[in-house]
């Protein structure tokens, strides 16, 4: 296939946008299906959020054993993890691995920015263009840009005249930073701040935390893998991976619970979460009882637990009451997953600032001012989060020839059928868009199932003769209120977090994730297929 800035426009079956764990997925499965597949990543290697995310102490908060591609056996079986959840550094060497093992690198050019994707009605085609200079044309293109990969850096004044060094989580470089003898300042408490906090204390001569928002977060209780438990858990690994499609969140092994939290006594219930806490893991806690996403008298029972931790290991009672989450019931916005993240209060060298109640004014050539005080700082580390979910495809100019962008289709928040696909842009599929359980599930597991039900969908088309197919309006606002629907059956709309985008400014507020359960969702896709694609509409 011809290469970039070529003389005549490269064709390919499929552009694919991205190359982590979705994009590369979609390489491997797309390609087995005899299509011509071409990936653009702008970074210089595989791994998406793995590849950027490099700040110390970045570890998935999914178990490694559930935490991996189900698709190859083989791998599955083959692949060693060394610790319960993988850090960044193994799960990228895991992304490298599959790149190599499937010989996926030759399709991907890496260095390349998608900046547009104009759709022509006449030949059902995408002309895509990057940063670099390419026009290539796709019949298909798979948006693989992920949820959580526009960084964001809040605009405050006076950052172009801090004299030190300023990072951003996902931005982190390559090199890493050393932070020895410096006063160092983390502005956000989300999980990015929360498991980088621990480590940068150890490392700095002096800590501040500038919190928003106080945020829940539980003890990961991270180990080396036990021997015993990897043997057991590949000894029955496709069973547990097919047992995953019928649980909410796409991992199996957690018994689903019987109760109400109110259902039990006070001493039952405490037993239970400390069983829960003493354990580790964010699923186990939340799945303690059957309400505690859906009735806040329930929620309460497990938030007031948590801050009741937070009292006991936090010893100066001021900072454990700025550290306990008020504004949100636990599990409404991500919980967090850490190691020693109270306990880090309680060094000499670290200060929490509550910048709720003081906020920051401006950046200054030495350090930060707030309402209150200023702060001299050699090193800022904006832990502040991304521009969730619409983030990525926002950025590129993504139209049908002479009709809007999708941002402006998606200025008053995103509308997908399924999270799959947008009515009005033909040909076009999302991994785990907004309307999709993704964010909520295991990961990985979403972006097999999404990338098989694309698979599917091509094949078929392909076997009928179809070139075009695109959302239905009509079945794409019945989604979209669906979505809603849920969602406000549950607590999460009471939280001001990034799945309603209420950390960017100015972004409209909508539910973007679907939290109807994986195997709701998948039930609901099978249907699809096995109806003829109902709700999409495909044509020569
Ligand atoms: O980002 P966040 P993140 N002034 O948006 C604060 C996944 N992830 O990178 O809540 C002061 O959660 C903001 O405050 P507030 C995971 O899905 C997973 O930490 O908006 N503060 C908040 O405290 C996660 O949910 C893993 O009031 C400001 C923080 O910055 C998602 O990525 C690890 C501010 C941002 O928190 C994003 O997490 C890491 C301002 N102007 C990430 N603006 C694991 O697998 C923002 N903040 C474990």
């Amino acid at each position: 296939m011809s290469q970039s800035k070529s003389e005549h426009t490269a064709r390919f079956d499929v552009v694919v946008v991205g190359a982590g764990l979705g994009g590369l997925y979609a390489l491997h499965r797309l390609r087995g299906l005899g299509m011509d597949v071409r990936v653009f990543e702008a970074g210089s290697g595989v791994g998406g959020t793995w590849f950027w995310n490099r700040y110390p102490g970045a570890r998935c908060d999914v178990e490694s054993l559930e935490y991996s591609y189900s698709f190859s056996d083989d791998l599955q079986q083959e692949w060693q993890w060394p610790e319960r959840y993988g850090n960044q550094s193994e799960i990228l060497r895991y992304v490298n691995h599959v790149a190599d093992r499937f010989d996926l690198r030759r399709d991907i050019q890496f260095n390349t920015r998608v900046t547009s994707a104009v759709f022509d009605p006449d030949s059902n085609r995408w002309t895509v263009g990057t940063d670099q200079g390419d026009v290539v044309s796709a019949q298909f293109c798979v948006m693989a840009s992920g949820n959580l990969s526009t960084p964001r850096v809040p605009e405050f004044p006076g950052i172009e005249s801090f004299a030190g060094k300023w990072y951003h989580s996902g931005l982190w470089p390559t090199e890493g930073v050393d932070f020895s003898g410096q006063r160092v300042g983390v502005i956000g408490t989300g999980s990015s701040g929360v498991q980088m906090i621990p480590h940068i204390a150890r490392d700095a001569a002096h800590l501040t935390v500038f919190q928003r928002t106080a945020n829940f977060s539980l003890p990961a209780r991270n180990a080396p893998m036990d021997p015993q438990r990897e043997r057991s858990h590949k000894a029955e690994y496709s069973a547990r991976r097919r047992a995953a499609l019928d649980t909410p969140f796409g991992i199996a092994g957690f018994p689903p619970p019987t109760h109400s939290a109110l259902d039990v006594s006070e001493a039952e219930r405490r037993a239970a979460y400390e069983a829960k806490w003493a354990e580790g893991g964010s699923i186990s806690f939340l799945y303690s009882y059957t309400d505690l996403l859906v009735n806040k008298a329930a929620n309460d029972t497990a938030s007031e637990f948590v801050r009741e931790k937070i009292r006991s290991i936090v010893r100066d009672p001021q900072t454990a009451e700025i550290l306990s989450p008020r504004d949100h019931p636990i599990g409404t916005k991500r919980l967090c997953l850490d190691t020693g993240y109270y306990e880090t209060y309680n060094r000499p060298n670290v200060t929490l600032v509550d910048v709720r109640r003081s906020p920051i004014i401006e950046l200054t050539p030495t350090g930060l001012r707030t309402q209150d005080a200023s702060y001299e700082l050699d090193s800022i580390v904006f832990a502040t989060g991304f521009d969730a979910m619409t983030g990525a495809l926002r950025e590129i100019d993504i139209r049908v020839a002479g009709g809007d962008t999708l941002a402006e289709r998606w200025s008053g928040g995103p509308q997908t059928y399924l999270g799959l696909m947008v009515a009005g842009f033909p040909n076009m599929f999302l991994i785990t868009g907004p309307g999709s359980p993704g964010v909520k599930t295991q990961m990985i597991l979403s972006i097999e199932q999404h990338t098989d039900f694309i698979a599917a969908c091509l094949k078929d088309m392909r076997k009928r003769g179809l070139s075009r197919i695109e959302a239905d309006p009509s079945a794409e606002m019945r989604w979209v209120e669906h979505v809603n629907e849920v969602a406000d059956r549950t607590l999460y709309p009471l939280a001001n977090s990034w799945y309603v985008g209420a950390n960017i400014p100015g972004k409209p507020r909508v539910f973007m994730p679907y939290v109807g359960g994986f195997s709701t969702y998948k039930k609901r896709c099978d249907e699809i297929a096995a109806n003829n694609y109902e709700g999409f509409v495909l044509n020569e």
